[in-house]
Formats: structure tokens, C-alpha cells, sequence
């Protein structure tokens, strides 16, 4: 049997959460900084550590069956890949943003102005839809620094909790693209079951991370009232307390909604419940 390969990030902001995921989907490998494969000892599979700017094209050229990384590296990249699963991490935008005290307060006004950039492929792509015309300055790094180095008039960078705009002096002005890690694959691959094998272990795992598990007692007649209260749940396990007319229910929970649902089933009658983390949900 072929050996599948997946790509993920060496080090940086993608790294750890990738390499949590595919340990959660019961891989087992040494993740040693300095080895650049690890071979996984209970899948065939070897985890490939690379520069994120790699992956989309390692993926694409059939060295790696499959790579997890940044949606904005993907488009920069341009190269053809198959987007398999958005993986609920590694969140941010690609923004343009301007110094506080300048006025821009309309795209047009960024006609003939400068603009620093790590990510020209989607900067110029997205001036050229809005019909602006900008100079598109290239630079490999801290972007953030060139306006108040008088080298560009405006930045596009990518921002997750906003902290390095403010703290350079500058307001964010236009969202360009919204991003996430992705899981990537390529048309075609030979060891397709095997893909799909390792696609479902990593849903399962992202399903459960999206839910909660819990338990809550609640008397027999407030039981209709709670159970209205959990839609999507087919019919929730309801198991008779030894005492009194008392039932325990047993159901899931998103989590997106999770602090509002228990204080409605608090309000139903719900006593002492019980929260639990679910590892995998498989279907
Ligand atoms: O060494 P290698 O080439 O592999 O890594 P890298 O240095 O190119 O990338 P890395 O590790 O910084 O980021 C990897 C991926 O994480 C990116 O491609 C994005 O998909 C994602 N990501 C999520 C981010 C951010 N959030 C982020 N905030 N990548 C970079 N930033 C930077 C941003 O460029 C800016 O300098 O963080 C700063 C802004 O952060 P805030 O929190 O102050 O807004
Ligand atoms: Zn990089």
C-alpha cells in the first residue's frame, strides 16, 4: 500500500494547531523540530514539516497528497489545489489599512497612492475589480513599519486580533479577504480511500470540537419543555433516576450557542448538569 503524505507547517502560527489536530485524530509521530519528515507509526502516512509558502505548491505538484494551510497563501500562490476542509483555525483578514490620521475614507481615493504589501498576487487582483489603480510596493516583511518609514502611503497586511495596526498608528480602511487554515488535496490522487480515511477522522474530530456533551436532571413533567429547547437532537437519551419522578437527560450541545441554551434549560427546570468535552463524532 502507498504511503500518503501531508504537509504541514514547520514552525510559526500553524504549526501547533496542525499538528493537535492530526495527534486528536489518533496519528501517532514524533514531532521533532529539527527532522523534516515524521513517519506516522499506526497510518501510512508521513507528516512532511515545510515553509507554509511550500505547501499549496508541493501539494500541487504531487510531492505532498495533501497540505494544511493558510487560505491566503493558497490564493497568493495561485496554484491549483483541491480545498478539502476549512479547519476552524488559524483565523484572520487581509486587510488594507491606512495611518490614523489620514483621511482615505473612500477605495477610490487609493488611485496613484503606495501601497506595501507581502501579498501583491491578491492586493492587485482586488484593486483591479474595484477599477483603482495603486502602486503595489513589494516587501517581504514587517509591512506595518513603511508608512511611518514614509516608503508607502497605505499597508495590506493580514490582521487577526488588530493589536499590530494599532500599535504602529494605523486604522484598518478595507477587508481585502477573510482567512482561515484549510485543508488542501490534489484532483485525481491515487490513494483516494486513504484520503478519505484521513478526511473523516479529521471531521470527526472538528465535529465534536463544535459540541459539548451534557447531562441534566429535570422532573418528569418539566421534560417536554426541556426537550423543546434541543432542536437538531433527533430524541435525547432519557434515563429514570432511582428517586422520586425525576429523569436525566442526556444530549449534545453546540458550543456557538452553548451559554444562552443552558441557561433556557435552567430556566425549564434543568438541575444539575453536567458538561463534557467530546473527543470524535462519527457518523
Ligand atoms: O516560516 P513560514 O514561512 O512557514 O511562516 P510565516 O512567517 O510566513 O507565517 P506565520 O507563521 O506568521 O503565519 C502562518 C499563517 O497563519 C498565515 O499565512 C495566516 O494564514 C495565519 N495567520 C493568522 C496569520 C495571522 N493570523 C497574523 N496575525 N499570519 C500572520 N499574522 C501576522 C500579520 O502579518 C501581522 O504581522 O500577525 C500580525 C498581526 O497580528 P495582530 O494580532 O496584531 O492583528
Ligand atoms: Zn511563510
Amino acid at each position: 500500500m502507498k504511503t500518503l503524505k501531508i504537509a504541514i507547517q514547520k514552525s510559526g502560527r500553524l504549526n501547533e494547531k496542525s499538528v493537535e489536530l492530526l495527534k486528536n485524530c489518533g496519528l501517532n509521530f514524533e514531532n521533532y523540530k529539527s527532522s523534516l519528515i515524521s513517519p506516522v507509526s499506526n497510518f501510512p502516512l508521513e507528516i512532511l514539516f515545510l515553509r507554509d509558502d511550500d505547501i499549496p505548491e508541493y501539494v500541487q505538484d504531487g510531492i505532498a497528497d495533501l497540505g494544511i494551510v493558510g487560505e491566503n497563501v493558497i490564493q497568493e500562490t495561485e496554484v491549483e489545489v483541491s480545498y478539502l476542509q476549512k479547519l476552524g483555525f488559524g483565523k484572520c483578514s487581509l486587510k488594507i489599512a491606512v495611518p490614523n490620521n489620514n483621511t482615505i475614507d473612500d477605495l477610490q481615493q487609493l488611485n496613484g497612492r503606495s501601497i506595501a504589501t507581502t501579498y501583491p498576487v491578491i492586493l492587485g487582483k482586488f484593486l483591479k475589480e474595484k477599477g483603482i489603480t495603486s502602486d503595489i510596493r513589494t516587501i517581504s516583511g514587517s509591512v506595518e513599519i513603511s508608512p511611518g518609514l514614509g516608503l508607502s502611503d497605505a499597508i495590506c497586511d493580514l490582521v487577526s486580533t488588530g493589536g499590530t495596526l494599532k500599535s504602529n498608528g494605523l486604522k484598518p480602511f478595507a477587508d481585502v479577504m477573510s482567512s482561515e487554515a484549510v485543508l488542501i488535496g490534489r484532483k485525481g490522487s491515487e490513494n483516494e480511500d486513504l484520503v478519505q480515511e484521513l478526511i473523516q477522522r479529521i471531521q470527526s474530530v472538528l465535529r465534536a470540537k463544535e459540541t459539548k456533551y451534557v447531562v441534566l436532571n429535570v422532573e418528569r413533567k418539566n421534560l417536554p419543555a426541556i426537550t423543546a429547547l434541543l432542536p437538531g437532537v433527533k430524541s435525547p437519551s432519557v434515563v429514570p433516576l432511582a428517586e422520586g419522578d425525576w429523569v436525566a437527560v442526556h444530549t449534545v450541545i453546540p458550543e456557538r450557542d452553548f451559554w444562552d441554551r443552558i441557561s433556557q434549560l435552567k430556566q425549564a427546570g434543568a438541575q444539575g448538569i453536567v458538561v463534557m468535552p467530546i473527543e470524535k463524532i462519527i457518523l
